[in-house]
């Protein structure tokens, strides 16, 4: 069931685990026969517009030919509508209105409008209505249960789809020929450009299946970000010409190859993340904290992206170790992602990949961590990791398990919340997505890790959330500090509280204290010389992680101004470096303001809260 054969193995191998301009708007009196949408469209400022024209030709109307049928006089009205049709097309000139189809069986005509055109159109005596020619978008079922535990449907339901954004996936490669996939030679529309690492050709044709499940989680049409397109790293051999089987392991260079051409092509194809669902476990049963020292190359890899702009979403793995992630989801740089259940089962257990139960879970339910899923402090993030039921390699459909798709799920995630927020960098966007998730706490090692909510992120006011500019601020070792800020601006209420984002790369944060110094000088020590060696700080403080002194400090003050993250590091010998901070400023709800200030409701500023 777990797509196990090519996931993990000792270190060396790898897992699989409109343009709009000024224009003067539109009334209703300027174009009568106009319909709303086609309204609001050169409201818009649409230079061109496709259309549908509604004709009088003096035949009768579809509806009255259905309540009194006349086959009989059928082929003359065909001539008759055809003719009024062209007359219409003539007089406007190809120029005015380019034609895309006459319609025999009906009277009306589709073409393609120039603004004003349309107006006129739209104020004609001849023609009864003119509206908007809507694209449609293949028409789902329902959803599935992975799309409505992270709430991805309503999301894209508001239009954030993952338009004009690729994610660039490293991987078996992606079967471009099915129909999810863009069905058509490389490239095509939805696979829109990539390349085969490891065979040295420029044919990225999945060989394994992998490939195009992940793509189709990310970005096929029962995926996260269904109008997402993607780009294909091949980074696995083939083991023939037809690309029929993979070489079950691939190598971390052409893997670093694979994000560098991502980084060289991110402009060309717009790629707004890179998906690593592959990885490689440490050989020994230790804690591992974050592992660049461990792996250098796959850290100034992910690290160059992440400047580049580019979120690195790599998987944590499916060893079901709760003391350290596989490599490179360890990368502090990276967004781990670990895997839970969508929906219910009575019982499910996961192979080893050598004929083996792995792990069981009895019962499994909706946001339960799966048994396989590797999980320790510095994990990112948790997605929908089990039963995802999405096309793969030859088109045929299959139910795809593992931390591989929870992580093609948030590199979707992250195009959605891009779309809405493109004002954000990586390290934002991984912010929000943390401090809008719901956290899930691991029973095995008691870590609380957000599971993504797609909804609440792009709901999330910019006003509600401040993330440091800086990602690696050296903290000097054994006196003095180092500090990181964040400023928080437009935020018109008092706060009830405050959500801190701080990411602390440190072999030792037993030297750490960690203090909040708000904008008017209030301070909160968060963490004072506790913690674990190897269990570097990744927390969420006022949501998932307590604070050594309370955040109420913080309660009715405003939260505009700058916001300071101050580490000192009391020890010598070892130190590390603040890579992530952020605030999130909690409003006073909306019940207590009403309460307090008595105002109608109508009058109290709107506030999207950004913990619903
Ligand atoms: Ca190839
Ligand atoms: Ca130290």
């Amino acid at each position: 069931m777990r797509r196990q054969t090519l996931l993990f193995a000792a270190l060396p191998c790898l897992f699989l685990a409109v343009s709009a301009r000024a224009a003067s708007p539109v009334s209703a009196g300027d174009a009568p026969n106009a319909t709303p949408s086609l309204l609001r469209e050169l409201d818009r400022g649409a230079d061109t517009v496709p259309i549908l024209i509604g004709i009088k030709d003096g035949t009768p109307s579809a509806r009255a030919l259905r309540a009194s049928p006349d086959l009989e006089g059928e082929p003359e009205r065909r001539i008759i509508r055809v003719a009024a049709q062209k007359r219409l097309a003539e007089e406007l000139t190809p120029q005015r209105l380019a034609v895309k189809h006459y319609y025999e069986s009906f009277s009306m005509l589709a073409g393609t409008a120039t603004r004003e055109a349309a107006i006129a159109l739209a104020g004609r005596t001849d023609v009864l209505w003119v509206e908007l020619d809507r694209r449609a978008h293949l028409l789902q079922t329902t959803p599935q249960n992975s799309q409505i535990l992270v709430r991805s449907d309503q999301t894209n339901a508001l239009g954030f789809r993952g338009a004009g954004q690729a994610i660039a996936v490293i991987d078996t490669g992606v079967d471009y020929m099915v129909a999810d996939l863009g069905g058509a030679a490389f490239p095509n529309t939805k696979v829109i450009g990539g390349t085969d690492i490891a065979d040295n050709d420029s044919d990225p044709m999945d060989c394994e299946g992998h490939g195009s499940s992940i793509a189709a989680v990310a970005a096929g049409p029962r995926g996260v970000a269904p109008d997402a397109k993607i780009v294909a790293i091949k980074v696995f051999s083939s083991k023939d010409a037809t690309n029929a089987t993979c070489q079950d392991t691939a190598s971390f260079s052409d893997i670093i190859a694979g994000i560098n051409y991502a980084i060289t092509n991110k402009a060309t194809f717009a790629i707004t993340a890179i998906n690593i669902s592959l990885g490689g476990t440490f050989d020994d049963s230790l804690d591992h904290g974050y592992c660049d020292g461990d792996d250098p190359g796959s850290t100034i890899a992910i690290d160059a992206a992440t400047a580049a702009g580019i979120v690195v979403v790599v998987a944590s793995g499916n060893d079901a170790l709760t003391n350290q992630l596989a490599v490179p989801s360890c990368v502090s740089s990276a967004v781990s992602v670990g895997a839970v259940y969508p929906e219910s089962r009575t019982r499910v257990s996961w192979s080893d990949g050598a004929g083996g139960v792995l792990c069981t879970d009895q019962p499994a339910s909706p946001d339960g961590i799966v048994c396989f899923s590797n999980s320790t402090s510095n994990l990112s993030l948790l997605a929908p990791g089990a039963f995802w039921s999405v096309v793969t390699k030859g088109g045929g459909q299959d139910s795809f398990s593992g931390t591989s798709p929870a992580t093609a799920a948030v590199s979707g995630a992250i195009v959605l919340l891009r779309q809405a927020r493109p004002d954000l960098s990586p390290v934002g966007l991984v912010g929000v997505l943390r401090s809008t998730g719901k956290g899930i706490a691991d029973p095995r090692n008691g870590v609380v890790t957000p599971r993504i909510d797609t909804l609440a992120a792009v709901q999330l006011a910019a006003s509600g959330f401040a993330v440091s500019p800086t990602t690696a601020v050296d903290i000097p070792d054994g006196s003095g500090s180092a500090t990181a800020t964040a400023t928080v601006s437009g935020f018109t209420r008092p706060i009830a509280n405050v959500q801190v984002w701080a990411e602390i790369n440190h072999p030792a944060p037993a030297q750490l204290r960690v203090t909040l110094i708000g904008p008017d000088g209030t301070s909160v020590v968060l963490q004072d010389q506790t913690g674990q060696a190897e269990h570097p700080i990744n927390a969420l403080y006022g949501d998932t992680n307590a604070t050594a002194q309370s955040l109420g400090a913080f309660t009715g003050k405003q939260a505009n101004g700058t916001w300071t993250l101050k580490v000192e590091d009391l020890v010598v010998g070892v130190t590390g470096r603040i890579r992530a901070f952020a605030v999130t400023p909690i409003p006073l709800a909306e019940r207590q303001s009403i309460t307090k200030r008595t105002v109608s409701s109508s009058r109290v500023p709107r506030h999207v809260n950004p913990r619903p």
